[in-house]
């Protein structure tokens, strides 16, 4: 059951689908404070639960998070901000109640961080929505949320396979050598992503000329590979006399005012840009129409980033930094001068003060960008999906984004941004996965092997080993840093396996997402919300339970040889060294010790349960769903439900996709059936 509080009169941000009528009183459960704070006094055990993409655990108490969409490379332990806003979050204990506060400006949420046992939730704003859930579980309560935000985007199934991606392949040749390297290692691929380089001076919608001649035809060359190459966006449009994009965005009133009614000017890669306003119904359809100049290449992906958005810096800005440089020249610093002015240099980027210094025009109502900033990549997002029902209604665009918020996962999934080559990043990676889905984003994923600074073989390895579950699976690294494709790490073959298991799991990988999405499930849980009772189960940190009856148990620690896993029941025990090549053991419920080779990978399915795998191919489209492999671990008839269909249309919901695959009594054996073909069953019990 769900309530909807309003406090003033709040902006329509969008993330909700179902109107409802505001209830007259204030929640029982929160006190308001002077300042006008929501306080909830939490008992000793008390979890919470959500927040999507946010920094540290699986339980968010301890912390203090504040939802302002940032560009901060830097996800160190103590920041509070990254780049989506998804306020969500689940109380678990004395009680069970879902908060989703639904605001377009910044809301802290202080959870046991001042005062262990107070959850303290401000909002910059005294204008917002509350909404409180309850339900009869916490996976009830996500479903419910879930519905009251709408259903998730759904990819394209070749986004479902491996991608690669760098900052930048500057070159169509460097692309080929990339895909040639990636098919003589037999190391599946299915998308190269076009990072900023593919475009003329980094202008939105064009393509280099010179690096990427010819680019319909190489597109189309790669297609033929069975490589879909994924070009990024960024929110911010080049100044530039004679540049389309500048120019019709200049006569039509697309860009963000100053508070004196020009064109806002930020400083992004392009050099000096305007911000397109995509709070405006009008600049949403203009913008994503433009979309189609690639669409029209044969581009069937893309990446929005930069919409959080990313200012490096704006020309007042700027010039009060270089003012003040200036003044100091020639001038005797003290240590406190020489700081002020350091700060001012280093405070440039993303400031509040640049936030706080241009205007949106929301179909008619003027709003000043830090009291909206969190629906800026939203907004960018949604302009893009829009566009892509509009001109190609029955197809799947695959499409995400790096900024976002509540209700974006409607239009496209996210990459958590910069992370780094740290083992740290690959357990953050872990850990945050069940808040997004908690939030509807169930196309995501991080970079791979980490964005900023250089990664291992064994790293990148253990991370791949992770990465094969998540929807997106993309290895993506920063100019600079060490080539992270993974045929530079010596003996390919290590690669090439793990890689290849997450391409026979496709069917079942994808048949869970279709699911998740359909009907608001999550892909990826704590396992609390699947052993509600088990009090042990509430404290793991770095297990989850993945779709219909897998536990996953990633390595994620240097040199390890294995680790603790922690069983909340009696499991199969599934130890894949390649595709084909596994090893099984019946696991008591309780604690072990796996060993785990940089090369293998773990996996545990509950009792009762089927995992159909495929044959592994180097793409998607050799994929072959005709013929299954089951592992089956079970003592009496059961099902699987198998989700197939074309991949790329939109009509999702016909029943002729739910497909099943079973395990039942036939002359006393338990004997699997299907429409498919069953190639072999290994049948434990
Ligand atoms: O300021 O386009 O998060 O994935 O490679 C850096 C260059 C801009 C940030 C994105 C990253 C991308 C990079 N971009």
């Amino acid at each position: 059951m769900f309530k909807k509080y309003v406090y003033g009169s709040p902006v329509e941000t969008g993330a909700v689908v179902i109107d409802l009528f505001p209830e007259a009183d204030k929640p029982q459960m929160f006190d308001e404070t002077e300042n006008g704070s929501l306080e909830f006094i939490m008992t000793e055990t008390d979890i919470v639960y959500g927040l999507g993409e946010a920094n540290r655990g699986i339980n968010k108490r301890g912390y203090i998070y504040s939802s302002f969409c940032t560009d901060d490379p830097n996800h160190t332990e103590e920041k509070r901000s990254l780049y989506g806003a998804h306020n969500f979050i689940i109380i678990d204990g004395f009680d069970r109640i879902g908060v989703f506060v639904d605001t377009s400006s910044r809301v802290t949420f202080d959870i046991g961080y001042t005062d262990s046992n107070v959850l303290t939730i401000t909002t910059d704003s005294s204008d917002f929505a509350l909404y409180i859930i309850t339900g009869d579980s916490l996976y009830d309560i996500v479903r419910q949320f879930r519905g009251l935000i709408g259903r998730s985007y759904i990819a394209p199934k070749w986004a479902f396979g491996f991608q690669q991606s760098r900052w930048s392949y500057k070159t169509a040749d460097e692309v080929r050598e990339v895909v040639r390297n990636y098919r003589k290692h037999g190391i599946p691929l299915d998308a190269v992503c076009l990072d900023i380089d593919y475009m003329e001076r980094y202008k939105d919608f064009t393509v280099d000329e010179t690096a990427f001649p010819n680019f319909k035809e190489f597109v189309a060359e790669m297609r033929c590979e069975g490589i879909r190459l994924v070009p990024i966006i960024d929110a911010a449009v080049k100044i530039e006399d004679g540049y389309d994009v500048y120019v019709e965005g200049i006569h039509d009133n697309h860009f963000c005012k100053t508070a004196e009614g020009g064109d806002f000017v930020a400083g992004v890669w392009p050099g000096k840009t305007h911000l397109p306003d995509f709070l405006n119904s009008n600049t949403r359809k203009w913008f994503g129409d433009k979309y189609k100049t690639l669409l029209d290449c044969g581009i069937e992906g893309f990446w929005n980033d930069m919409n959080e958005p990313a200012i490096f810096y704006s020309d007042k800005g700027l010039k009060a930094a270089l003012d003040a440089a200036a003044e100091a020249n020639g001038k005797e610093l003290d240590i406190n001068s020489f700081f002020e002015l350091r700060d001012k240099l280093m405070g440039l980027s993303n400031s509040i003060e640049d936030y706080s210094s241009f205007y949106h025009n929301m179909d008619g109502k003027v709003m000043r960008h830090d009291t909206v900033h969190n629906l800026y990549g939203f907004n960018m997002t949604r302009a893009a999906y829009e566009a892509f029902m509009r001109h190609e209604p029955d197809k799947r665009i695959l499409l995400f984004s790096r900024s976002s918020y509540i209700g974006m996962h409607r239009y496209g999934g996210i990459w958590t941004g910069d992370n780094q080559s740290w083992w740290s990043h690959l357990l953050l990676n872990i850990k945050m996965m069940p808040s997004l889905n908690m939030c509807g984003f169930l196309y995501a994923g991080a970079d791979i092997g980490g964005f900023g600074s250089n990664c291992t073989r064994d790293l990148l390895l253990r991370w791949i080993a992770f990465g094969i579950f998540t929807p997106l699976m993309r290895n993506h690294s920063a100019l600079g840093t060490r080539a992270q494709e993974c045929y530079n790490f010596g003996d390919t073959e290590d690669f090439k396996n793990i890689i290849s298991i997450r391409y026979s799991m496709l069917p079942y990988i994808y048949s869970e997402y279709m699911k998740a999405a359909l009907a608001d499930k999550m892909m990826f849980r704590p396992l609390s919300f699947d052993y509600p009772d088990d009090n042990f189960a509430a404290t793991v940190e770095d297990q989850l339970m993945f779709g219909d009856g897998l536990m996953l148990a990633p390595v994620y620690t240097q040199n390890a040889v294995g680790r603790y896993v922690y069983l909340p029941e009696d499991m199969l025990y599934i130890k894949f060294t390649t595709p084909t090549q596994r090893r099984y053991a019946l696991l008591p419920k309780g604690n072990h010790y796996i060993d785990v080779a940089v090369n293998e990978v773990p996996l545990f399915m509950r009792k009762n349960k089927l995992l159909p795998l495929c044959r592994p191919t180097d793409r998607t489209d050799n994929i072959d769903e005709s013929r299954f492999e089951i592992i089956a671990y079970v003592d009496k008839p059961c099902e699987y439900v198998l989700y197939s269909d074309d991949g790329y249309t939109t009509d999702y919901d016909r029943p002729e996709h739910f497909d099943s695959i079973s395990v039942k009594e036939d002359n006393g054996k338990l004997v699997a059936f299907s429409r498919k073909t069953i190639v072999k069953v290994s049948l434990f019990n």
